[in-house]
């Protein structure tokens, strides 16, 4: 639905943040960012709503409410000894899932290890769940569903969601890849070395960096002297846009316009940025498929991980303002007034919610694994050290059984 009349990619060069509440309370206001909902939820004088259907609006805010449920009981799993180190996106949910319920399901998402969003959207949360618990099958069935499994090692798995692109530009799949990486991945050799190669090779990549406010402890400031990590892209050739990250509507519609563009559709009027792509061309007339970077910009409430205290680095009321940006208020706030949703509509999104993480965490906890598994999945061919591990841990558990390795309640 388009609530002003106009063409969602019209407006995506010329973020507008007119009519955007008072920046005392909103510390999105004054940046040169795109939106389409303000602070509390409500449509911007200037923005162009998403033409979705009523059950796609309702859907983006089903799968928000699921990942922050998903993101409780997970650090409350982890608390009580059931799955290991997790890291939450509590804050980081408007642009994981926004950003994949534009993309088509045949296309690729590959992800660090904190939009938990996308899986969600993509209903793979009860197949996941056990890679938060060590299983290797975690991260295995996920690929099902067109998820490359997450990457812990930052910005790894950047060039090889390029080289994935890459395949399928050249084989003519017409599927886009979505990459996900903090804001601190920027600082390594493998992103730079995997937006040259995609600016050269024209490969249908959407570099997704969340500017969460932190890497760790390091904050945005300390970790790059660019004014933006947006503006990284014109050292390579193609466009980088600035996105709310908290706005769900304004993620999707960013998100969408960027795969066009790299899928060579042009990308409506092909405002997503000040590059220059509109001149270039296939050879067909058609624009050239062409690689994009957004940049979300948004917060992490929470810790990094369940390991982390972030009382020793910043200080808790620096979040609240941020907190008042709640993608799901908003998501919520704009249902309502618009006549989308009601109070048995949010609570029927609530208890589906609720359905889903609990079913997801029943079918996680019964699975059970073989001790050998944990040495199967690295090496095609087992190291010589790593081969003796596996057989003193098969032989131990020979001899003691494998209730001797359980850890106690
Ligand atoms: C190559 C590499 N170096 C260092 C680390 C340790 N490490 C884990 S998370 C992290 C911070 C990453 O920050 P960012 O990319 O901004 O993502 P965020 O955690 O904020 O989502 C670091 C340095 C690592 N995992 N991999």
């Amino acid at each position: 639905m388009d609530e002003n009349g106009a063409d969602a990619a019209d407006s995506l060069d010329s973020p507008d943040a007119s009519g955007s509440p008072d920046s005392a309370t909103d510390p999105l206001a004054d940046e040169d960012v795109y939106r389409v909902l303000d602070a509390a939820g409500r449509p911007l004088p200037d923005a162009t709503v998403p033409e979705l259907s009523d059950e796609q609006f309702r859907a983006i805010y089903r799968d928000l409410v699921t990942t922050r449920r998903f993101d409780e009981r997970a650090v409350s799993l982890q608390r009580q000894g059931r799955i290991g180190t997790y890291a939450p996106c509590a804050g980081q949910e408007g642009s994981a899932v926004g950003s994949t319920h534009a993309l088509a399901d045949r296309d690729l998402i590959s992800y660090q290890y904190r939009e938990h969003g996308a899986v969600v959207v993509r209903d793979l949360l009860a197949e996941y769940l056990p890679y938060w618990m060590g299983h290797e099958s975690g991260t295995e069935a996920i690929a099902a569903g067109n998820v490359f499994p997450l990457n812990i090692g930052i910005a790894a798995h950047l060039p090889h969601a390029v080289g994935a692109a890459w395949a399928f530009d050249y084989r003519d799949e017409d599927r886009v890849v979505a990459a996900h990486f903090g804001g601190g991945a920027t600082s390594e050799g493998d992103f730079h070395e995997a937006m040259n190669f995609a600016g050269v090779f024209d490969t249908p990549t959407l570099f997704c960096c969340h500017a969460n406010g932190w890497a760790i402890s390091i904050p945005e400031a300390d970790q790059t002297a660019s004014a933006t990590f947006a503006e990284k892209a014109a050292a390579y050739g193609f466009e980088g846009v600035r996105v709310d990250g908290m706005d769900p509507l304004a993620s999707y519609a960013v998100t969408a316009e960027a795969a066009a563009r790299a899928r060579g559709d042009g990308g409506g009027d092909g405002d997503c940025g000040d590059g220059d792509s509109d001149e270039e061309s296939s050879g067909d007339g058609e624009p050239a498929p062409r690689p994009v970077l957004i940049e979300f910009v948004e917060y992490r409430f929470g810790a990094h991980t369940t390991a982390d205290d972030p009382t020793a680095y910043r200080d808790p009321d620096d979040v609240d303002p941020w907190r008042a940006l709640d993608p799901i208020d908003r998501m919520e706030t704009f249902l309502r007034e618009t006549g989308r949703i009601d109070d048995e509509g949010v609570a029927a999104a609530r208890d589906h919610a609720d359905d889903v993480v609990a079913d997801a965490i029943d079918a996680a906890e019964s699975l059970s694994a073989d001790p050998a598994d944990m040495f199967e999945y690295a090496y095609a061919e087992l190291p010589p050290e790593l081969r003796r591990q596996r057989d003193e841990l098969l032989a131990a558990v020979d001899e003691h059984g494998e209730d001797a390795f359980l850890r106690g309640e």
